[in-house]
């Protein structure tokens, strides 16, 4: 039995290393994991990790032989195949997967491009992105109050308990600064980013990749990287037609 993880320190593949910890908090006793560091300078379009990912995107698993992609499908698989509280069983999941899939569908996507058009494309003058700034960044927080509006009914986004719904879009929503999507003004969901901040689990699946005293902070070089690398995936030139 093995779980091999391919990933990279970015909020996609955070989901994924946050969920094994999470898991391992919750007792779940796991196969043994193996982590791969997936450089995105272009070791996702390899034919090695294509094998894995056809879609050229980290995170991936492979898990007893099968592969699984897209980080929501991940942490559902890992929810339905090492049962705990992080994925209810029964009726109760139909609770969840709607908000899982609402981070895929949404938070994903929206903070993404947000994220690109605020710090990698350069390929780009200010006045060309002045309209998709305005556009994801006006519906990234209304995604932001949605959240807020969710947890005044409960103490997470999905109900009383922690689940994969929160490791998803917190994964994202702690990179505020980063995107500058301001979420200061909902106390709820701040208190929600540094509540979801403290938990061991959480602390542990977010160091990968990262230097110990980075986790929270990026220093001067790790933000040249990803921008570089940022740069290089967000430019409309590196967009192929054909695999
Ligand atoms: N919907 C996908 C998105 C994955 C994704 O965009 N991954 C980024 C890193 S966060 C990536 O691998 N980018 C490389 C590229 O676009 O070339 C998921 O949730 O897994």
């Amino acid at each position: 039995m093995s779980l091999d993880v391919y990933t990279a320190a970015t909020p996609n593949g955070w989901k994924v290393t946050v969920m094994i910890e999470e898991l391992r908090e919750a007792g779940v006793a796991l196969p043994d994991v193996r982590t791969h560091a997936v450089s995105l300078g272009g070791e996702q379009f390899s034919e090695a990790f294509m094998a894995i990912n056809p879609n050229q995107k980290i995170p991936a698993i492979v898990h007893d032989g099968r592969a699984i992609i897209e980080s929501c499908a991940i942490l559902q698989y890992l929810g339905e195949m090492f049962p705990s509280s992080l994925l209810p069983a029964g009726e109760q999941r139909w609770d969840v997967l709607p908000w899982l899939y609402w981070q895929a569908a949404n938070v994903g996507p929206v903070f993404g491009n947000k994220l690109s058009y605020t710090r990698y494309i350069n390929d780009a003058t200010d006045e060309q992105k002045a309209h998709p700034l305005e556009r994801f960044g006006k519906e990234a927080l209304r995604l932001v109050s949605v959240l807020d509006h969710q947890l005044g009914k409960h103490a997470f986004l999905a109900g009383d308990a922690f689940t994969v719904a929160d490791i998803a879009t917190w994964c994202w929503i702690r990179s505020y600064k980063w995107s500058k999507v301001d979420i200061t003004t909902k106390p709820r969901v701040v208190d929600w980013v540094h509540r979801v901040r403290a938990r061991p689990g959480v602390e542990r699946g977010i160091a990968f990749g990262v230097p110990k005293d980075e986790i929270d902070k990026f220093s001067k070089e790790r933000r040249e990287q990803y921008q570089r690398n940022g740069g290089g995936i967000a430019s409309n030139s590196a967009l192929k037609a054909d695999l």
